[in-house]
């Protein structure tokens, strides 16, 4: 898998939802680095900005009837359409929903390409689905509904906090060391083409609390060291799939 240099923009990531202090963690650790180091930016924005009327409503009652509120197209669309705005570029609008396809390293690796990703964090039961058929309908868009995996969150804010963690780190100039990329981007795949995870790591010192370091990892038989280290690998792959 190729990691490719954006060499004409810097990558823009925004973000959309009614609750902007739950993207606080992406002025942390290597994420907000790399936005003080101007590698990447990332803006976050009050979905309640493009909303009308002295109570800026962003919701109301389903059709259909049923439990609960759905946010209304209208917002939405002036949200993205100004930010949209902002850019020329491409855009890759990304809906969080439990309904989405299971966000994996395949996709992060693709999204990690694109120079500008739009994040519509929804609420209550979802947003109007209207807001992904237009957005479907422009040449400008590329509209991705995703979810992070079979289980149920109040709103796409921790899920997006999820996709930009894995998708920020693949970008050239965010890790400091990139053989550690190079490495996960080609060591992970089985006999069988499957994702295998990550044989066990050890540091000094090499016995703590009546457990020893396997002797293989102190044998500077490199050979043996990564014949091991693939064992472990397979074993506890096909041990999850119990
Ligand atoms: C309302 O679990 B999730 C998720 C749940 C949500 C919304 C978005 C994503 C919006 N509930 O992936």
């Amino acid at each position: 898998m190729s990691l490719e240099v954006n060499l004409l923009s810097k990558p823009r990531f925004d973000v959309i939802s009614i609750f902007p202090e739950y993207l606080a963690p992406l002025s942390l650790s290597l994420v907000g680095k790399a936005r003080e180091n101007e590698v990447i930016e990332i803006a976050v924005t009050d979905l309640r900005d493009f909303a009308e009327g002295v109570h800026r409503s962003v919701d109301d009652t389903p059709y259909g009837g049923g439990a609960g509120m759905v946010m209304s197209a209208e917002p939405w669309a002036k949200a993205i359409d100004s930010i949209a705005s902002e850019r020329s570029s491409h855009h890759e609008l990304i809906i969080l929903t439990p309904a989405g396809k299971r966000f994996n390293q395949q996709m992060a690796y693709e999204l990690a390409q694109r120079d500008h990703l739009i994040f519509a964090c929804g609420r209550y039961e979802g947003i109007d689905y209207r807001v992904t058929e237009h957005y479907r309908e422009s040449p400008d868009f590329t509209v991705r509904e995703i979810s992070i995996g079979d289980y149920v969150l109040n709103g796409g804010e921790v899920a997006t906090l999820v996709i930009l963690e894995a998708v920020i780190r693949l970008i050239p100039g965010v890790i400091g060391n990139p053989a550690s990329l190079e490495e996960e981007s080609h060591s992970l795949l089985g006999e069988n083409e499957e994702q295998l995870v990550e044989y066990p790591s050890f540091t000094k010192p090499a016995q703590w609390r009546g457990l020893d370091v396997p002797a293989v990892l102190l044998s500077g038989n490199h050979g043996e060291i990564a014949r091991w280290r693939a064992e472990e690998s397979m074993a506890r792959t096909k041990k999850l799939a119990e």
